[in-house]
């Protein structure tokens, strides 16, 4: 079957299409700056293709209440890669910005940098077909357009096809219901209302004290505790702003040479080699600074072997039950497994909110939920009346928004046949037999488990300087050998082995959603090694890449 009858089946027409030369799924914060860095940077042709209503992506979806970010606001935006003013004008109010401050933000700099007229909202894609004859990307959308061009790069976000568990009885539920990942634009007011909310991830640690602020009653149904760290938000002053914007330059150097893409300073100390007195003081100072700083700055074994783990489990149950009054409320909030191995949330006012008369835990593990009923949430041992249910049951992450597309590479095969047993990326950018597409913060790429936006201007200038280098070396192709993605597969798989993340359920496993391949799916050797390893390929000449002229590629 030709590629051409493989399109007309499938639904992707080559009739009459736009013609671009690079093709952006997303508008957020990876889109915008794919948009900015491809045009600006290296003269291209861009269209950006985006579902939602406005530019912002996750910002966008995301208006659960308490959406926050839990990275620190500034740092958290674009870096000096940008015009000066970007960083310069942008003003930020809080430590960690709420949801309507980063959108705002968002659509400040899409409008500043005269973006939008490059972008199409409403416009979810369907289809991306690589035609390998004419070495295009053919790309269709909901609304019946067809967008064609050589490079295809996805800027879907790693959190954003979002997990609604199969429960029997929904359809029937005559209350209200919602997802924390697809909020209603107008809001919703819980008050005077009794609402169940089901998880306890990070949306959920953030929605729970704010529903639990208005709604008569909230039950929190949950199946596994988090080790949830103190956020400390607060204003910032003009001062501290004022430092930071002066010491910009600095703190980007050191962030991009951060593991995790922060200003962090790592711990170069073991939790076993030191003292309990003073481990604990290195615990008490972490709680008291707040934020993820906790994860990087108290030791450097924590994540690697489970004795030097426990210190820090211990002392997280240690912190519950000082805040939690009831012992077996305590006890339930309190996580069992490695600390780190699951995504831990920031609070703001999380466990006091268990103190609070009108809330109640519910230990959905010894008694599931077993149906949705018209009333309420149905558990093994009793029925719980509902006005509201809110679901903030998380992702289908990092390939889930990537299957939603119809992805084909070389021959028709698709994306997620070719990732059937998980998935097989060289750099985490690129996958052997889909030439020219480049996904940004995919899986095998560190991604999640750093400041994301860090993350994404390395991907995206990364790909800007190959396609710069194919266009100066007269190449239209570049597609990753078997061998090299064998080799990334291997290398990523070993690294994340010696991590304890295995040894829990997680959504960074996958095992959030039945049947998904359980395996790690972000990078875990560090963003700073990954950088290194994405510019030694470029500066080998794309080492792990089959680079042709298109003329080479029919002889
Ligand atoms: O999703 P989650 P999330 N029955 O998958 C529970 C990022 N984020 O939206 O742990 C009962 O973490 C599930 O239970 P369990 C951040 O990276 C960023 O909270 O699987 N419960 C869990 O408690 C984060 O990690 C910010 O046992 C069920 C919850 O639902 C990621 O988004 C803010 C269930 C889902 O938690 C995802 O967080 C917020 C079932 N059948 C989030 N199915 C920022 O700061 C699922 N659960 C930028």
């Amino acid at each position: 079957m030709t590629a051409a009858t493989q399109n007309a089946q499938s639904g992707v027409h080559p009739a009459s299409p736009e013609r671009y030369d690079v093709v952006v799924v997303g508008a957020g914060f990876a889109g915008l700056y794919a948009l900015y860095w491809f045009r600006e940077k290296l003269g291209l042709r861009v269209r950006v293709l985006e579902k939602g209503g406005d530019v912002g992506g996750t910002w966008y979806w995301n208006r659960y209440p308490g959406a926050r970010c839990d990275s620190e606001s500034v740092y958290y935006c674009f870096s000096d890669h940008m015009p000066p003013e970007i960083l310069q004008e942008w003003t930020w109010s809080e430590r960690y910005a709420r949801q309507p401050e980063i959108l705002a933000y968002l659509r400040w700099v899409a409008d500043k940098l005269d973006l939008r007229r490059d972008i199409d909202l409403n416009t979810a894609v369907t289809a991306a077909h690589y035609d390998e004859n004419a070495n295009v990307w053919r790309i269709a959308t909901a609304n019946g357009r067809i967008v064609e061009a050589p490079y295809f790069v996805t800027a879907v976000g790693c959190l954003h096809a979002a997990h609604l568990p199969q429960f029997e009885g929904l359809e029937r539920f005559q209350g209200r219901w919602y997802h924390t990942a697809d909020w209603p634009e107008e809001g919703v007011d819980f008050t005077g209302r009794r609402v169940g909310v089901i998880g306890t991830g990070a949306t959920a640690v953030q929605v729970i004290p704010e529903v639990a602020g208005v709604a008569e009653h909230v039950y929190v149904f949950q199946r596994t505790p988090n080790h949830c760290i103190p956020g400390r938000n607060r204003r910032l002053t003009p001062e501290e702003i004022a430092e930071i914007k002066r010491n910009y330059p600095k703190i980007w150097q050191k962030m991009r040479q951060n593991r995790g893409g922060f200003p962090f300073d790592p711990a170069t100390r073991s939790a076993l080699e030191t003292p309990p007195e003073e481990r604990r003081q290195v615990y008490e100072r972490a709680w008291e600074k707040g934020g993820l700083a906790f994860t990087q700055e108290c030791f450097n074994d924590l994540g690697l072997n489970e004795e030097a783990n426990r210190t820090a489990v211990e002392f997280f149950a240690e912190k519950i039950r000082e805040i939690v009054r009831d012992p077996n409320v305590a006890d339930l909030l309190t996580p069992k497994y490695p600390f780190g191995t699951k995504r831990p949330p920031l609070e703001h006012g999380y466990y006091e909110t268990f103190n609070r008369p009108n809330v109640t835990l519910v230990d959905v593990r010894t008694s599931p939920i077993v149906r949705i009923t018209p009333r309420g949430i149905e558990t093994a041992d009793r029925e719980y009346e509902l006005d509201d249910i809110v679901f903030a049951t998380g992702f289908d992450a990092m390939t889930g928004a990537l299957f939603a597309i119809d992805i084909r590479g070389r021959g028709g095969v698709s994306l997620k046949e070719y990732w059937a047993e998980g998935p097989r990326t060289y750099l985490g950018l690129t996958t052997h037999g889909f030439p020219n597409m480049f996904i940004i913060t995919g899986p095998q790429s560190p991604s999640v488990l750093t400041n994301m936006v860090v993350s994404i201007e390395q991907h995206v200038e990364w790909i800007g300087a190959c396609i710069e280098y194919m266009r100066e070396h007269g190449y239209d192709v570049i597609e990753a050998t078997a061998e090299a993605e064998q080799s990334w597969v291997d290398h990523h798989n070993q690294v994340a082995s010696m991590t304890l993340l295995l040894k829990t359920d997680s959504w960074w496993v996958g095992a959030n959603i039945p049947g998904k391949q359980r395996l790690v799916y972000p990078y875990v050797g560090g963003l700073d090694v990954y950088r290194a390893f994405c510019d030694n390929v470029a500066a080998t000449g794309y080492q792990g890449f089959r680079l042709q002229s298109r003329a080479a590629a029919h002889a």
